[in-house]
């Protein structure tokens, strides 16, 4: 692995993205695993699977209310900013694939973003396959929100966040965008940068290496040698709001 100051973006470049939670701390967001982080504060069993759900609904709404309240006074910070403005140079040779579901990707001005574990601001039915909905509201009173398509069919649907929880498939169909646009990049030049990321969860943590097979140089931007660093080839140490406008200027 080699440190670096800038990433070689020219005419035939094209840049896949992951990013984690680090790249949404400097905008007030907590991340899982550092410490403060939401994994100090709250059991991942009981609030990020579908048995914990099963559990204790309550529970679960809790914990996602209190992110959807505080994360709506979250703006996107330099790091966004500057991922979004490499799109607008690239276009269709940039795709953005995020792990955060606080939507502030696309609150930079961010299009073609992959949003693996879901969206915060949004609510379906752990029951019934009704499309998810945007929803803002918090729930944290004594009974969890119910279904009422599932009411209407005379049977009871709770609803959930409409994330990615421990245990539960990741939608098949970004997994195809993701090779798609590994194998039209490969005709150019292709590089994968993470940032933010503790490349502790799988399969985003395998990216890396989906990256290097179709030839990409690799770069890791994050605070901390996260969990896969070993597999990248460049690893530039610091904060994404501060790393990333630099990085990709
Ligand atoms: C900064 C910074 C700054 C801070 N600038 N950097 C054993 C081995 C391998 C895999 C498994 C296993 N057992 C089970 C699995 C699979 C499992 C998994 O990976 N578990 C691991 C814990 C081991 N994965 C799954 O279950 C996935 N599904 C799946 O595998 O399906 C297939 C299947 C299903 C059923 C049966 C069999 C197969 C689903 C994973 C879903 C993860 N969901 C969550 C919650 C989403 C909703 C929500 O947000 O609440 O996703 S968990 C949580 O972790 C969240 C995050 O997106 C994800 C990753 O966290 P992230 O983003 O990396 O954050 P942190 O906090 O970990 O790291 C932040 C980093 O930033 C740190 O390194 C800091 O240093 C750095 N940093 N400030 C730059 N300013």
């Amino acid at each position: 692995m080699t440190r670096t100051d800038s990433i070689p973006v020219v005419a035939d470049t094209s840049v896949l993205v992951l990013t984690g939670a680090g790249v949404s701390a400097e905008s007030g967001i907590p991340t899982f695993r550092d410490s403060g982080g939401l994994w100090e504060q709250h059991s991942m069993e009981q609030v990020a699977t579908p048995e914990g759900f099963r559990e204790d609904p309550r529970l679960v709404w809790r914990f996602y209310s209190e992110r959807r309240a505080k994360g709506r006074a979250c703006r996107p910070n330099p790091g966004h900013l500057a991922l979004a403005a490499l799109e607008r140079r690239l276009g269709d040779r940039f795709l953005l694939v995020t792990q955060n579901i606080d939507g502030l990707h696309r609150q930079a001005g961010s299009e073609r973003v992959i949003e693996l574990h879901g969206q915060l601001y949004q609510t379906r039915c752990a029951h019934c396959d009704r499309e998810p909905f945007d929803d803002l509201e918090g729930y944290d009173d004594e009974r969890p929100p119910l279904c009422d398509v599932c009411e209407a069919a005379g049977r009871m649907g709770l609803l959930r966040p409409a994330v990615v929880w421990f245990g539960e498939m990741l939608d098949p169909l970004h997994f195809e965008a993701i090779s798609r646009f590994l194998e039209e990049g490969r005709r150019g030049r292709l590089v994968f940068l993470a940032a933010g990321t503790s490349g502790s969860v799988w399969p985003a943590s395998a990216l890396v290496d989906e990256a290097r097979r179709a030839g990409a140089g690799t770069w890791l931007v994050n605070a901390a040698a996260a969990d896969n660093a070993s597999r990248f080839e460049h690893f530039v140490q610091g904060r994404s709001g501060e790393v990333l406008p630099g990085l990709l200027g």
